[in-house]
């Protein structure tokens, strides 16, 4: 597992050429736990592309690496588990800071539905929306859907998007949809389904949600198409 960093300073590094940013050095840093370089290796990414488009690129590519090595017995549990904690550190440290405009733009609340407890992707889901000016709630993994609902009555939510992996979490997908409708009323709320799931043919029928987003980026235009006018 050893993996020889390139010569860089990660203080001042400019100008990487782009194959030294490629999601095996990711997935080394990660599963090293260095968090620093590593989100050094996606601030350099972010240079000229955006922010949906890196975490859609190298760093999903970076930790399908992982899956692969763990599902192949290369990398342990223990190392998988390193490699996700420690991008959960660099997603914290490549958090858009906070503005006023992040306090009153339209509501947008994350969850992964019951049972489900991969939240990375809702990290980053957080972050794209955050970047386009939405104040985000993120209610993070394997969330029952009555607290869902009790959240969403209880706040002016816009936008809901709901993630799960695989099929076993599509009737918890179905239901926390169901809740939200409740819970909203009358008040125009969009629903979009993500992560793993959202490869499922008919998933979105199947749900009743109002979108299925396979990208950040298609999370993003989703999420635009549905903001409201005076916001
Ligand atoms: C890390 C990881 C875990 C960690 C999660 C840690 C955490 N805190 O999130 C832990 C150890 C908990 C875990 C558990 C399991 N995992 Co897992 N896991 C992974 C791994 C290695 C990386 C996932 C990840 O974070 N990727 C980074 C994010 C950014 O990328 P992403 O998830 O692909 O999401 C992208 C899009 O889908 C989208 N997106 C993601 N979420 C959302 C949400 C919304 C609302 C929207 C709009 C978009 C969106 O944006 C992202 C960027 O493009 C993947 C391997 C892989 N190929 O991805 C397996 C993987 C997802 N796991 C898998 C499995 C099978 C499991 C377990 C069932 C294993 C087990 N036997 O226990 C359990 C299930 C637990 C559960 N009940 O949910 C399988 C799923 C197979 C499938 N049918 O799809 C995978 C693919 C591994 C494999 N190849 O077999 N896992």
């Amino acid at each position: 597992m050893p993996f020889l960093l390139p010569p860089v300073n990660p203080a001042d590094a400019a100008d990487v050429p782009a194959d030294v940013l490629s999601p095996e050095l990711l997935a080394s840093l990660l599963v090293d736990g260095d968090d620093e370089l590593a989100a050094w290796t996606l601030r350099n990414a972010m240079v000229g592309s955006s922010r949906a488009a890196v975490y859609d690129g190298i760093l999903r590519d970076a930790m399908r690496l992982v899956g692969e090595n763990w599902r192949a017995g290369r990398w342990s549990i223990a190392d998988e588990h390193l490699a996700s904690r420690t991008l959960i550190a660099v997603l914290e440290q490549l958090r858009p800071a906070a503005t006023p405009a992040s306090r009153v733009g339209p509501l947008a609340v994350l969850a992964g539905v019951a049972g489900e407890q991969h939240m990375i992707g809702l990290l980053c889901l957080e972050q794209v929306l955050a970047d386009d000016g939405w104040t985000v709630s993120n209610l993070g993994a394997d969330l029952p859907d009555t607290d869902l609902a009790s959240y969403v009555a209880r706040n002016d939510v816009v936008l809901v998007a709901l993630s799960a992996t695989e099929e076993p979490r599509v009737n918890a997908l179905a239901e926390a949809v169901m809740a939200v409708r409740v819970a909203g009323g009358e008040r125009p709320l969009a629903i979009l389904i993500g992560g793993g799931i959202a490869r499922q043919p008919g998933i979105r029928e199947h749900t009743g949600a109002d979108g299925v987003a396979l990208t950040l980026g298609e999370a993003r235009a989703f999420a635009a198409r549905h903001r409201p006018a005076d916001s």
